[in-house]
């Protein structure tokens, strides 16, 4: 990784901590549990990297940061929803997320589900009260995409076919269709609401929209690899569940080696989708290696 890449990350990733921090409900503030639940669930833990792909495309379509921010943060807490509903006891079952107790452990299962309701809420309150663009039909047009995105026909819809693929063998495609809208349709909509802020015309849009979805494809894939090759501290929540429980994967179905081509094809796919972007597109690019190389 480029040093410059790094601190590119690493200061968008302090500067969205402290977004975030003001954008959500302070803890002192009634019903004070509920409020300190969805902090502890958002702040001070993940990559960002939803967050990050978001500035990348608006820095490709000369965004406002301002209206990144809060577009990036949609994206983030649906993202921190969808895990805390994850992690309880009636779906994955998991203690453990981001190296801390997962929300419910630490508070109480009905909090954390409220949690999950509340942020999912907060996230279309933020993107219908702050200005995202110029024109208000493309502001519309970006809050649907993100109700897409999460909703049944994506990633909500990913989740279902999740659930009940447990124990069953999937086909490659069958895995693929569930992986593309269970975590793919977010990761594809944060690139798009990223360049929605600025300027993007039509036609960048349909190659963002393909490096949208080859890149959330990849993501989930290496995923399953870390999954399957890395410890519970290395990733802060507990390796090796796929096996566990009995979850179709890509390691699952190709086993480590070919999962691990697959998340290079499609790392090689992503890139030439942006083969048509200049300079503008580099922190994409650097983004697509860091989901492909990283280790957690
Ligand atoms: C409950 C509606 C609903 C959906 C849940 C996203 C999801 C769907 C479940 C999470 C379980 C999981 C391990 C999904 C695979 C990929 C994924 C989304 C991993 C977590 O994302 P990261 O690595 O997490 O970006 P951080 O903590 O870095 O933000």
């Amino acid at each position: 990784m480029r040093a410059d890449f790094s601190a590119w990350m690493a200061s968008h990733q302090s500067g969205f901590e402290d977004v975030l921090r003001n954008l959500l409900p302070q803890g002192d503030i009634a019903p004070e549990r509920l409020h300190q639940a969805m902090r502890y669930s958002v702040l001070d833990g993940g990559k960002r990297v939803r967050p990050l792909l978001a500035f990348a495309a608006g820095e490709l379509s000369s965004a406002d940061v301002a209206r990144v921010n809060i577009a990036a943060a949609a994206v983030e807490l649906i993202h921190a929803y969808s895990l805390v509903h994850d992690d309880m006891p009636c779906m994955d079952d998991d203690v453990l997320r981001r190296g801390k107790p997962t929300c419910h452990v630490q508070y109480d299962e009905a909090t954390a589900l409220l949690v999950g309701d509340s942020l999912q809420s907060l996230s279309f309150q933020l993107l219908s009260e702050h200005r995202l663009c110029d024109d208000p039909a493309t502001q519309l047009a970006m809050i649907r995409l993100l109700a897409e995105a999460s909703g049944s026909r994506g990633m909500a819809g990913g989740q279902a076919i999740d659930l009940m693929s447990v124990g069953k063998q999937l086909t490659l495609p069958e895995l693929e269709f569930m992986h593309i809208h269970k975590t793919g349709a977010l990761i594809r909509a944060a690139v798009l609401l990223g360049a929605q802020c600025g300027n993007a015309s039509a036609d960048q849009l349909q190659r963002l929209d393909r490096f949208g979805k080859c890149v959330g494809l990849a993501f989930q894939v290496v995923d399953d690899v870390l999954d399957a090759s890395e410890d519970t501290a290395t990733l802060g929540k507990t390796a090796g569940k796929d096996a566990e429980f009995g979850k179709p994967t890509y390691v699952s179905l190709l086993g480590l080696q070919e999962a691990r081509k697959m998340a290079e094809s499609l790392h090689r796919d992503a890139l030439e989708a942006l083969s048509g972007f200049g300079p503008e597109a580099g922190r994409l690019r650097e983004l697509a290696d860091f989901i492909v190389l990283r280790k957690f």
